[in-house]
C-alpha cells in the first residue's frame, strides 16, 4: 500500500499519510499506520514529542490519571521497559515516558520536528490532500490524520491594558523552559482550575506575595498521591491485561467499580460511609462511587454537600469557607481538579491558602478589569504585581484546529464548516473533507474519558477502514452527510440526559467568550463508542461513501 505501488494510480504522492502532531496520539497514529504498511509522515510545531505536556512545563504539572494507566497498553516490550515513580505522573516524567516511547517504537525519524502545518488543502481530482508548513514545503498526501490534542491551543483573556505590564507575564500552557523564580515578587495567579490548583503551592513556596484570583469555586478532591514501589508497579503489570479489559467495561474507561448504583434512598450515614472512604482513595476514584452521579441530581448534590463539608473541615475562617464553597453547578460536571500536596513544606491548594503570605480574592463579584503597569485592577481594588500567571485554561477541543487552513472538497473551509458547531461522525471524519481523521476529536469520548484507551481504539480503527476501502476499490474515503446529522444529534441527545450542561464548562466553549455554547465530547462512555465503532466496521462502513478519484480511475 505504499506511495509508489505500481499501477495504483497515476499521480504518486510523497507520502501515504500525513500525522500532524506528536503526543500520545501522533506517536501511536504514526506507528501503528507505518507498522501497517503506509508510508507515514509526521509534522511536529515543537522540537521534541510530548504535545501538551511539551508546553504545560509549569512548576507542579503532573496528571490526573493514574501512571499505571498512563502509557500505552499495545505493547507489552514497550510497557516491561518503563516505570513510573508516583501515583501520578509529573509532567517531566511523562515527557520523558514520551520521549523514550518514540525511541523504543522508532517513530522518531519519521517526523520533522520545528515544523508547523499552515494548511491542508484537498484536491478532489487526485482524491489527496497538500500539506503547506511553514518550512514553505507542500507535501502531499493520501491521508491526513490530526492528532492535535484537546487541550493545545491555550485560552488568554482580552484583558485591556495587557501589553502594558511591567512585569513579567506568564500562561501555564506556554510555561518557558528555563527556570522562573519568583523569588521576593508579589506574584498574582488568575485561576483556580486544575493548572491553578497546581502551580499555587509552588509559586507561595518561592514568592514574597502570592494573590489568587478566583472566579469560581470548584469541587477539590484529595489525590493521595504517593511513590510507586518497584513491588506495587510489578504486581500491577502482572495483572496488566485484565485492568485494561475492566477498564474497556466502564463508562469512564479507567478500571474502577462504582459501589453502588445511586445515592438516591441511602441514609446520610451510608452515604458517608462510602464517601470517606473514596475520599482517602482520592482521584477519580472518588468520582465513581455511585453509577448515577452525573445523571442524577439527588446523587450529586449528596456527593457536593460531602466536598463542601470537607472543604469547611479545613478551615476556621468562614470568610475563607463561604469564599471557597463550591454551588450552583454540580459535581464533576466541570473538569474536576485534584488537590496534591504540591511542594516541599507539602501544601496542597488549600494549605497554601491559609498561609499568611497568599490572599484570596474573589474576581466573580469584581472581576478582573484591566492590567496596570503595576499589576491587576478588579471593579472595587487594584494590586500591584512583579509578575502574573495566566491559569486560564484553552479553547479546548476544537480551538486547535483554527491554527491552520483546512479546505475540503468544493472550497468549504472547516472554520465555516464548524461556525456553530463542530460537525462530525463518531468524532474522527467529516463530510466533505474525505481521507482526512481525528484523534481525540470534538464529539469522541477522549476528553472525558482513559485517554490512552481512547486513542489506541480510534487509531486502530481509522487505520482498518483505510484498508477496507483500499481493498474494495476505493482511494477516497468519505462520511455521508446523513451519518454526520445523526451523530451530532446522537452526542446533543446524550448530552442533554446528563448534568454536563448544568455548568459553564471548557467541555462546552463556555470558557471563551464568543465560542458557541455546544457539548463537545461524546457523553456517553466508552463502551457504547467501542460498540459504535465495532457495529460501524461490522456492517462495512454504511455511514460512508467509498469511492475511487479521478485519478484512480484514470491510471486503471
Ligand atoms: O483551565 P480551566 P486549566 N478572570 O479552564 C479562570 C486539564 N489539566 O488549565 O472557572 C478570572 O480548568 C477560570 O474561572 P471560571 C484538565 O482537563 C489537567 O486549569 O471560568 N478568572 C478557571 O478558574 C483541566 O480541566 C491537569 O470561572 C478567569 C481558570 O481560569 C484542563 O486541563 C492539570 C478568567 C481556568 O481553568 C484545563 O485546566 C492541568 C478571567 N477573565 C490541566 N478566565 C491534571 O491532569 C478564566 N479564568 C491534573
Amino acid at each position: 500500500m505504499s506511495a509508489s505501488s505500481p499501477g495504483t494510480r497515476s499521480d504518486p504522492v510523497d507520502t501515504d499519510a500525513v500525522v500532524v502532531g506528536a503526543g500520545f496520539a501522533g506517536i501511536y497514529a504514526i506507528y501503528h499506520l507505518r507498522e501497517q504498511g503506509l508510508s507515514v509522515r509526521g509534522i511536529e510545531r515543537a522540537d521534541d514529542v510530548g504535545g501538551t505536556w511539551y508546553y504545560n512545563r509549569y512548576p507542579g504539572a503532573r496528571c490526573d490519571t493514574e501512571s499505571h494507566l498512563y502509557q500505552y497498553q499495545f505493547s507489552d516490550a514497550l510497557r516491561s521497559e518503563w516505570q513510573y515513580s508516583e501515583r501520578y505522573p509529573e509532567q517531566g516524567e511523562i515527557l520523558e515516558y514520551l520521549r523514550f516511547a518514540s525511541e523504543f517504537l522508532g517513530v522518531r525519524d519519521e517526523i520533522s520536528f520545528r515544523t508547523e502545518v499552515e494548511s491542508l488543502r484537498f484536491d478532489p481530482s487526485s482524491g489527496t490532500w497538500a500539506v503547506s508548513t511553514d518550512d514553505g514545503a507542500v507535501t502531499t498526501s493520501r491521508y491526513v490524520v490530526l492528532a492535535l490534542g484537546f487541550l493545545s491551543e491555550p485560552y488568554v483573556p482580552e484583558f485591556d491594558g495587557m501589553d502594558g505590564f511591567d512585569g513579567e507575564l506568564y500562561h501555564t500552557a506556554t510555561w518557558p523552559r528555563e527556570e522562573v523564580s519568583f523569588r521576593e515578587q508579589s506574584v498574582g495567579l488568575v485561576g483556580t482550575g486544575s493548572s491553578g490548583i497546581q502551580i499555587a503551592p509552588r509559586i507561595a513556596e518561592d514568592a514574597e506575595r502570592l494573590t489568587v484570583y478566583q472566579r469560581t469555586p470548584n469541587y477539590i478532591v484529595p489525590a493521595n498521591n504517593h511513590p510507586v514501589s518497584d513491588a506495587a508497579w510489578e504486581a500491577w503489570n502482572d495483572g496488566f491485561a485484565e485492568t485494561w479489559e475492566q477498564a474497556k467495561t466502564t463508562d469512564s474507561g479507567f478500571p474502577y467499580e462504582s459501589d453502588l448504583p445511586s445515592a438516591e434512598g441511602l441514609s446520610d450515614a451510608e452515604v458517608e460511609h462510602i464517601l470517606e472512604k473514596r475520599w482517602r482513595m482520592g482521584g477519580f476514584k472518588f468520582l465513581t462511587a455511585f453509577e448515577d452521579l452525573l445523571s442524577n441530581r439527588a446523587t450529586n448534590e449528596r456527593v457536593c454537600e460531602f466536598i463542601r463539608s470537607k472543604i469547611a473541615q479545613r478551615f476556621d475562617d468562614p470568610e475563607l469557607i463561604d469564599a471557597l464553597r463550591p454551588e450552583g453547578y454540580p459535581y464533576a460536571a466541570k473538569r474536576p481538579p485534584l488537590n496534591y500536596e504540591n511542594n516541599r513544606y507539602g501544601w496542597d491548594f488549600y494549605e497554601t491558602i491559609k498561609q499568611p503570605h497568599v490572599e484570596l480574592v474573589d474576581v466573580d463579584e469584581a472581576p478582573i478589569q484591566r492590567l496596570t503597569p503595576e499589576g491587576i485592577a478588579t471593579a472595587d481594588s487594584e494590586y500591584a504585581h512583579d509578575a502574573i500567571v495566566l491559569a486560564t485554561g484553552f479553547d479546548a477541543v476544537t480551538g486547535s484546529y483554527n491554527n491552520m487552513e483546512i479546505v475540503g472538497t468544493g472550497g468549504t473551509t472547516l472554520e465555516s464548516k464548524w461556525g456553530s458547531r463542530p460537525r462530525t461522525y463518531l468524532g474522527m471524519v467529516i463530510d466533505e473533507f474525505p481521507n482526512m481523521f481525528m484523534i481525540s476529536g470534538p464529539q469522541s469520548p477522549s476528553p472525558i474519558t482513559n485517554q490512552v484507551l481512547c486513542i489506541e481504539n480510534q487509531v486502530e480503527w481509522i487505520y482498518d477502514l483505510i484498508e477496507y476501502a483500499e481493498e474494495n476499490g476505493g482511494d477516497v474515503i468519505e462520511v455521508e452527510r446523513e451519518s454526520v446529522e445523526y451523530w451530532i444529534e446522537h452526542t446533543s441527545d446524550v448530552a442533554d440526559r446528563t448534568l454536563y450542561t448544568d455548568a459553564e464548562s471548557w467541555y462546552q466553549g463556555d470558557n471563551v467568550p464568543g465560542k458557541p455554547s455546544v457539548f463537545l465530547p461524546y457523553p456517553g462512555g466508552y463502551p457504547a463508542f467501542a460498540s459504535k465503532l465495532e457495529a460501524e466496521a461490522a456492517g462495512g462502513y454504511q455511514g460512508f461513501a467509498i469511492r475511487d478519484s479521478p485519478a484512480r480511475v484514470r491510471s486503471e
